[in-house]
């Protein structure tokens, strides 16, 4: 029987950790991730013996930075997986959409768990699930892990979108996308597969773990370099920051487009 590799991937405080449980209850093993005290869990799907679900340390971005990032983004980079449960806790959503743009970019088949929703509601805010699914290109189940809502429909969904298309991914204003596609010559036939877009876009944030790891030659890395640093130059910012500034417009598109915040019950004098 083959098995189906699912990652399950979110913020820190998401609510992975009880929708692990949830989802694999005492079917667990809890070790560390190779070389590091970083914390590794697997467990078996409840109903599916076929299904492992492996929880990612809780993370902010698929940076370099940090070992939870590192571990997580060399996890998925290995292609060890088959698809990626992402939660996003619904009332952090903008946040949290900032990790789902990256991890769009790494190919596999995303479902989104929309967690929190309980949280959502009470709050009195509205989340156009089904436009948000359209805009991102990705199915999204709303889940309260605390009370088991939504929970095996997500995991459910994970699994019927093994094997299917791959995500859609944001795109970046012209002079990134033409950077991106520069690189991409520059770099040949070094930057392939289903991660493909992500690590130009690693490239274009001059990520060197990424570039070491594709084995880039030091004339490869000068040519890149030197794309990134004419983009930089007519944007007038860095390369990271032009990034992450383009994830946070589109993520306030989506916002404008599929959300409402209720009233904050706030009263100002
Ligand atoms: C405490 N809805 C609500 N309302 N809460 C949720 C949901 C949900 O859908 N999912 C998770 N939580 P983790 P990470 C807590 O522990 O799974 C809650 O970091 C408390 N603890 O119960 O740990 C969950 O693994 C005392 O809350 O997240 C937990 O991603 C008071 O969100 C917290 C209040 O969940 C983080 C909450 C002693």
């Amino acid at each position: 029987m083959k098995q189906i590799k699912i990652a399950l991937i979110g913020n820190p405080n998401c609510g992975k950790t009880t929708m692990f449980n949830d989802l694999t209850g005492s079917n667990q093993y809890v070790g560390n991730w190779p070389g590091v005290t970083v914390e590794k869990k697997e467990g078996g799907l409840k109903g599916h013996d076929d299904v492992i679900i492996t929880d990612l340390p809780g993370i902010y971005s698929l940076s370099p930075y940090t070992l939870e990032e590192v571990v997580s983004r060399n996890y998925l980079l290995q292609n060890d997986v088959d698809g990626v449960l992402n939660l996003v806790d619904g009332s952090n959503i903008e946040r949290n959409l900032y990790l789902t743009t990256q991890v769009m970019e790494m190919g596999y088949p995303v479902t989104i768990a929309l967690n929190m929703i309980d949280i959502v509601r009470k709050n009195g805010d509205k989340i156009d699930t089904a436009k948000l699914a359209a805009e991102l290109g990705c199915e999204i189940v709303e889940t309260s892990a605390l009370q088991g809502e939504g929970t095996g429909e997500a995991a459910e969904k994970a699994i019927k979108a093994v094997g299917g298309a791959a995500p859609k991914y944001m795109r970046f204003c012209s002079e990134v996308e033409d950077a991106l596609t520069a690189i991409a010559r520059e770099a040949g036939n070094k930057v392939h597969g289903i991660s493909e877009r992500w690590l130009l876009v690693k490239l274009f944030e001059r990520d060197k773990k990424i570039a070491e790891a594709l084995g880039l030659s030091e004339g490869e890395q000068a040519k890149i370099e030197e794309i990134v640093a004419a983009c930089e130059e007519a944007l007038d910012d860095d390369a990271e920051s032009i990034i992450t500034n383009e994830r946070y417009n589109y993520i306030g598109e989506l916002m404008s487009n599929a959300v409402v915040k209720g009233h904050t019950g706030l009263t100002i004098s």
